[in-house]
């Protein structure tokens, strides 16, 4: 593919509701929508590098600069083959991940488009439909938070995650595992405790959770297995896994027992398919974590989840628990069985909202 021009828009999105976690409490979200031209057609990607380093060192600001300055650069007026030329191309750029994602989005997109094919078979998934669920931010009071996850039980999800800190964590678990013996059920520190602090997460272990996410630091491998030891529910790895080689060595050092796969954090899907399948040979079930990804986002995400492994439902909800008003013209709901359907048009299978995408825009760079 000849490319012609990319082009960065920087978002910020108001959240339906604000979404508070053990890093901080977000009434917005931003990302960098990547708009890239090629032969006629037009590809998009969703870097999702948020306003603030509370999650992962690399913002908005920090990606459209990598984006501008070398990532679009590197391809900008050249034959670019497909998403792994690409990456191949930039394997200078230490780093970055997010924002080499968002790039390698938009030219999965037009592969996609211009082979008429969807994303989901482009990567080689199966399901026409995904299992999901629903990550419930920390709350006033475990009180509030049984009324926030019965509205979401209301609302058809079947799997809920519990965004927890030191001091908000057992009360509120146990709490809602007493409302809901039988609900797939599991907690998010995001990266809050150390191995002393953790030992307060004990009481958790009793509960029967399908696992536990990101208790210790978010550069640690070795301390995860220390306390994976001494735990029998799962801890799954987020933060922690940032390439194939940190998802392969975390298993090595049995780490986790589980892996959560996000795209974005791992630099886009070729990485992401390579976690899965190394999981997939040693057993280890992975799920397609979420960051309020924008329905472009959304959409990949679904495709990634598609593959065999992805066996525990993704945070991977409807376009209503996000947004009032998303960039993209579908919507995503969710099925009756707690499920959502994975786009089958060509490519990312969605179409950008121009009036909407502009109303969210801070800043635009043309290239
Ligand atoms: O459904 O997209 C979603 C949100 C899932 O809890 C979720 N994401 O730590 O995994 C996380 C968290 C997150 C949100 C991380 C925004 C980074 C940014």
């Amino acid at each position: 593919m000849q490319i012609e021009s990319i082009t960065l828009h920087h978002l910020s999105m108001p959240l339906v509701s604000p979404f508070e976690t053990s890093f901080g409490r977000a009434t917005h979200r931003d990302c960098v929508m990547v708009e890239v031209r090629a032969e006629g057609l037009i590809g998009w990607g969703e870097c999702p590098a948020d306003s603030n380093p509370g999650y992962s060192y690399e913002t908005a600001q920090t990606a459209l600069h990598i984006l501008r300055d070398f990532l679009a650069p590197a391809v900008l007026a050249t034959e670019v083959a497909d998403a792994a030329a690409f990456q191949e191309r930039v394997a200078w750029v230490r780093g970055h991940a997010m924002a080499k994602s968002g790039l390698e989005m938009a030219l999965w997109d037009l592969q996609g488009q211009r082979e008429g094919r969807s994303l989901r078979a482009l990567l080689g998934g199966e399901s026409p439909s995904v299992a999901v669920g629903v990550s419930v931010g920390i709350q006033a009071s475990p009180e509030k938070l049984l009324d926030t996850v019965a509205s979401y039980l209301a609302d058809g999800y079947r799997r809920v995650k519990l965004k927890i800190k030191p001091g908000r964590d057992v009360a509120e678990a146990l709490a809602v595992r007493r409302r809901y013996p039988d609900l797939k059920l599991q907690v998010d520190a995001n990266s809050a405790y150390t191995l002393e602090t953790a030992d307060a997460l004990r009481p958790l272990d009793d509960l029967g959770l399908l696992l536990i996410e990101q208790p210790l630091g978010e550069d640690d491998l070795w301390d995860h297995h220390r306390l994976q030891k001494g735990f029998r529910t799962p801890i799954c790895l987020d933060e922690s896994v940032i390439s194939p080689r940190a998802a392969r060595q975390a298993l090595e050092m049995g780490s986790c027992r589980v892996i959560n796969i996000k795209q974005g954090r791992v630099g886009g899907l070729l990485n992401a398919i390579e976690i899965h399948n190394h999981c997939r040979e040693q057993g280890i079930p992975v799920w397609c974590g979420g960051m309020l990804e924008t329905g472009v986002g959304r959409a990949a995400n679904l495709a990634l989840a598609s593959l065999p492994n992805f066996t525990l439902p993704g945070d991977i909800s409807a376009t209503a628990r996000y947004y009032e008003r998303d960039i993209t013209h579908e919507v995503f709901t969710l099925n009756a069985d707690s499920t959502i359907t994975v786009p089958d048009k060509p490519g990312l299978g969605v179409t950008v909202d121009r009036n909407a995408l502009a109303v969210f825009t801070v800043t635009k760079v043309e290239l």
